[in-house]
């Protein structure tokens, strides 16, 4: 079911609980300021959700309230995995979703990174 995506960050959303280690998740790639793991209902070839150990709701809340250092890093960590998986090669979408008309299921902000097929026209 789809959440609002605004208002305060509930620290019991399953991403919360992966980062704490209290879910598994197929970790794909990890530093100082993402958790990177395989989507769990991948809607491509290569579908991998980067999310930052901080607790940010959505996409707004994340560049207004982390630092430009965080959100550097972040960008900068998404970017690097997007190769590492070869998502050049291949073509790829980087996709955020924030609030309820959105389709959001997870309130802690994440990108996903979906590529290694040819993907549908968008919006996918
Ligand atoms: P959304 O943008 O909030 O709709 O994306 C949430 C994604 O999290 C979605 O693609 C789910 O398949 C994925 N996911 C997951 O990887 N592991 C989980 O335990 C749950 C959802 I719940």
């Amino acid at each position: 079911m789809a959440v609002k995506g605004t208002g305060a960050y509930n620290p019991e959303n399953i991403f919360a609980k992966i980062l704490r280690g209290d879910i598994p998740c197929k970790k794909v790639f990890e530093n100082e300021w993402v958790l990177a793991f395989q989507d769990i209902a991948p809607k491509a070839a290569v579908h991998v959700l980067v999310i930052p150990k901080n607790p940010y709701v959505s996409f707004i809340d994340f560049t207004k309230t982390a630092s430009e250092a965080e959100i550097a890093g972040v960008m900068k960590a998404a970017s690097l995995i997007a190769s590492d998986l070869g998502l050049e090669e291949s073509g790829y979408r980087v996709i955020t979703n924030a609030g309820e008309n959105s389709g959001q299921e997870v309130p802690h902000f994440h990108l996903h990174l979906l590529g290694g097929q040819p993907l549908p026209p968008f919006p996918v």
